[in-house]
This record gives structure tokens, C-alpha cells and sequence, in this order.
């Protein structure tokens, strides 16, 4: 498929990584390309395949590059007005994704899942009902395991749900998963996309490309993603928390339960109530609608989505319970990396919390997430590029009980000081880890490391 054609991938962290593996193990060469001067080359070659014909371009990009290769491989932290990516659609070559090479590999059907929020969770748990059903299935992506990194493992029987974020879909080209989902779209990376109308037309490309016979599952309760039905090709499904739609995945009330159903063709088939899950939270009950729907459609029986839900437990770094240090419970939400995101976080607390927040400037507003605090914030400690905003916000609408932090150990010490036994202490940053750390699963990591330590010392 890429035969003669002289490839250079654009960056070199574990997405360009994955790209460069598929590449050398299908047979082809590539160029990498990165920023960073100092890259440490021998270890990435080290990882590739043996006798892989591989080079590297580094530091400021040169727009003569676009002569030399013939495809761009982009990594998602690359935005599409990069000069790399501008110097090969100057020159009217091809753009493509990471995402659009692994699934140009890929020989399974894709579920693809976006959305503000609620992704990941979503993506696990789809994965879960798969496993209990089909015996090829991988879960990838924007959850941390480069798509490249399997594609290549995948057989016709094979089903994949692949998390995806809006970084990833402004570089797919031809990318049609069987199932897609949107789940929401709230304000996140406006530094990078610029307007939400942007924003949500690339969530949006998940579907462009689409046929009649693959489905869209929409957020109906999210007036954004229920305006996405009829702009893509593919057949819309809604799904919906709130309403009693007379087809689509909802949340129905049962005298005292609530259970979430299929319906479909005048048919209604129950899968299970809120009282038999184990994922906290209202949010959490729409992620598993968007993940029943698409396993539904992805041809998994309800019998088996039903036990899968059933069994599911909440993700790593969102909302995750650590441990109870001297009568403090510690809660892990470092993946609330958007107010959105951390709104859910404070919603689901039920004791007095000492809340840990800041780190990297998205431009976000932190206006609701204030709000949302109701009476449940007895101290709020900042830290990172937005402690300033997010504290002059705080003020403004009347809350003071704001410490400033220089890290995130700081920040701990400070928050072990405030607590009293029967309060929680809740990181739910309400932005990214940029600057602070690698990634919010790092900043998660140090988070229960400190934890542990005092743990050891009670
Ligand atoms: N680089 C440049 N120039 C730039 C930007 C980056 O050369 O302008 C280079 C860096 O020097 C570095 C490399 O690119 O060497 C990093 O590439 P990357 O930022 O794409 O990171 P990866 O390690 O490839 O991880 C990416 C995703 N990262 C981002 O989208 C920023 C990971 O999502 C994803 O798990 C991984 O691919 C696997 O697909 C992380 C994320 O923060 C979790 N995602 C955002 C989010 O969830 O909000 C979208």
C-alpha cells in the first residue's frame, strides 16, 4: 500500500514510536521527525525492528522535508498548523494520522469512541464486553496503547475499541469504524482547536467518513452531539439518560430502579439496573449507555453486556478511591484534565474535601467548576501555570479558602494539614498535567505514591 513511498513521521514519543514499529515490521522505511535536538535516537532504534531502515530529522522543521518524503505520519500532540503538517499540504501531499495508518492495517472492525469526557471509561468498559464475547480484542488509542502498536496483530475476526480524541481526528482521512460514538462536547483544548464550533466538527470526523450501514451513537441529552444526527453518512442511534426516546440505549424508570434498556424496532430488551453496577455517578450511567449501544451494535448478545456491566469497575486516575490515611479518604481524579471533567469529580463526593487543582493553561474558564462545589470545598490548594486564574475565579465567586502550592508533594503536605478524619482529599485538577508532569497518569502516580508513604508512616 505504501510501496515506494518515502515516509516521515512527525514526532517521536509513543505514538510516532508505534507508527515506526508497524512500518519496519510491514516491510517499509521511515524518517523520523521531532523538535527535540537532543532525542535520544539509539534508544527509539533500539525498539524498532531489527535492520528497520530508519533515520531522523530533529529540531526547527525545514519545509524542504516536504520534498524529500512523500506521507506524513502525525503524531495527535502535533496540531495541524505545525509547519510540518502545513509544508506537506502546501505541496499537496498527504496528511495522515496515526490513527488513519494503524486502521489502514487493520484487519478487525473498529468501535471508535469520542467525546469530552467520559472516554476512556467508556473505552475500557466496551473492551470489557468484548473480551467477555470475542476471543480476538484489543483496546486502544488515547488510552495510552498506540493503535499502530497493534493493527498489525489484528485479524478479520478481531474487534478493537479505540478511544479517540479530537487530536487524533483532525488527521484521519479515510477512517470509517463500524461504531462510533460521540459521547459529549463540552469547552476543552480551545488553546489548540480555537472555537467550539472547531472543536466539534472535529470530534465530528469520527464519523465523516461512514457508510449507511455504520452507526453513530449520539449523547441525546447533550444538544451538541444530538445535532450530529444527519451530518454524517452513518445511521444515528441515540442513547440518552433523561429521555424516554421510542428507539435507542436509555435509562428507564421501573417503579423504584432505574434500568438501562435497548430498544430497537418496537422491541425493548433490558440489560440491567443502576443498583447492580459498580461505577459511580450519573456520568458514569451515560458512559455505559454509549458502551452498551456500541457493543449492541458491534453485535455482542445483551445477556453478555448485562454480566460485563455487572462486573466493571472504574478506571484508573478517575475519581479512584486510594486509601483512608488516619480517617482521610484520598481520591485519585488526575484524569479531570478540563473543569468539565473535574465538575464530575467534586459531584461525586459525599464528605467535607479538601480539593487539589491547577497545572497547564488550556484558556479554560473555571467559573462552573466553582460552582459546583456546593458548600462540600472546605479548602482549595493550587498549584501549576493556572493557580492564579483558577484562585482570582474562586474569589470571585465568593470562596477564599485557597492555599497556593509550588508542586504537587507541596500541595499534599498542605492538604494532610487541613484534613480532619471524616474529610476526603480529592486531586481533580480541572487541567491538564503539562508542565507539572509527563501525564496526568504520572501526576495520578505521584499522587498514590504520597499517599502510600503516609500511609506507611500512620
Ligand atoms: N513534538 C514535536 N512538536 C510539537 C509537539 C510535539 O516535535 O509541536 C514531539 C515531542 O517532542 C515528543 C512527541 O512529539 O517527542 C510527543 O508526541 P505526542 O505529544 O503526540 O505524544 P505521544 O507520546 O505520542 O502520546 C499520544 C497522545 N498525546 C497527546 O495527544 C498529547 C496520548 O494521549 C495517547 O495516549 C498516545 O498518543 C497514544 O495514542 C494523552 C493525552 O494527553 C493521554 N491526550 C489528550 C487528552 O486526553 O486530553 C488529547
Amino acid at each position: 500500500m505504501l510501496e515506494n513511498k518515502k515516509i516521515l513521521i512527525a514526532g517521536a514519543g509513543i505514538s510516532g514510536r508505534g507508527a515506526a514499529r508497524l512500518l519496519g515490521r510491514a516491510g517499509y522505511g521511515a524518517a523520523i521527525y521531532d523538535g527535540k535536538e537532543d532525542l535520544d535516537t539509539e534508544a527509539i532504534k533500539a525498539d524498532l525492528p531489527e535492520g528497520m531502515d530508519i533515520s531522523f530529522e530533529l529540531g526547527e522543521f525545514r519545509d524542504e522535508l516536504a520534498d524529500t518524503y512523500d506521507l506524513l505520519i502525525m503524531s495527535p500532540g502535533i496540531a495541524i498548523d505545525n509547519p510540518a503538517p502545513r509544508a506537506f499540504f502546501e505541496k499537496n501531499k498527504p496528511v495522515w494520522g496515526e490513527i488513519e495508518l494503524a486502521s489502514a492495517f487493520c484487519k478487525g472492525r473498529i468501535a471508535a469512541i469520542t467525546g469530552t469526557n467520559g472516554k476512556t471509561t467508556t473505552t475500557a468498559l466496551t473492551g470489557s464486553i468484548f473480551e467477555a464475547y470475542y476471543d480476538s480484542v484489543f483496546v486502544v488509542g488515547n488510552i495510552g496503547i498506540p493503535f499502530t502498536s497493534v493493527a498489525l496483530d489484528t485479524r478479520e475476526d478481531s474487534v478493537i475499541a479505540a478511544e479517540i480524541s479530537s487530536f487524533q481526528l483532525e488527521t484521519t482521512v479515510d477512517f470509517h469504524p463500524a461504531v462510533s460514538a460521540v459521547l459529549n462536547v463540552t469547552p476543552d483544548h480551545l488553546d489548540r482547536h480555537k472555537t467550539m464550533e472547531v472543536y466539534a466538527d472535529t470530534k465530528l470526523s469520527i464519523a465523516k467518513k461512514q457508510t449507511g450501514e455504520e452507526v453513530i451513537l449520539l449523547n441525546y441529552d447533550d444538544p451538541i452531539t444530538r445535532a450530529m444526527a444527519g451530518k454524517t453518512p452513518a445511521r444515528p442511534v441515540m442513547f440518552s439518560r433523561l429521555a424516554d426516546l421510542p428507539e435507542g440505549i436509555l435509562l428507564k424508570e421501573e417503579g423504584d430502579r432505574q434500568i438501562f434498556v435497548i430498544r430497537q424496532n418496537g422491541e425493548e430488551i433490558p440489560v440491567c439496573g443502576t443498583d447492580e453496577i459498580r461505577l459511580l455517578g450519573s456520568h458514569n450511567h451515560e458512559n455505559i449507555l454509549a458502551a452498551i449501544g456500541i457493543a449492541w451494535y458491534m453485535g455482542v448478545p445483551a445477556g453478555i453486556i448485562r454480566r460485563a456491566v455487572m462486573d466493571f469497575k472504574a478506571v484508573e486516575h478517575r475519581i479512584e478511591y486510594v486509601d483512608t490515611v488516619n480517617g482521610v479518604d484520598y481520591y485519585n481524579d488526575s484524569k479531570g484534565t478540563n473543569p468539565d471533567a473535574a465538575i464530575k469529580g467534586i459531584q461525586a463526593m459525599e464528605k467535607p474535601t479538601i480539593l487539589l487543582g491547577g497545572g497547564y493553561d488550556k484558556k479554560s474558564t473555571y467559573d462552573e467548576w466553582i460552582e459546583a462545589f456546593d458548600g462540600k470545598v472546605k479548602c482549595l490548594i493550587l498549584m501549576g501555570a493556572t493557580a492564579e486564574a483558577i484562585g482570582q475565579t474562586a474569589i470571585r465567586h465568593g470562596f477564599d479558602q485557597i492555599i497556593y502550592a509550588d508542586s504537587l508533594e507541596e500541595a499534599m503536605e498542605a492538604a494532610r494539614k487541613q484534613a480532619e478524619p471524616g474529610d476526603a482529599v480529592l486531586l481533580s485538577p480541572a487541567c491538564a498535567s503539562w508542565g507539572m508532569f509527563k501525564n496526568y497518569e504520572v501526576r495520578g502516580q505521584v499522587f498514590k505514591d504520597i499517599v502510600r508513604s503516609y500511609k506507611s508512616e500512620e
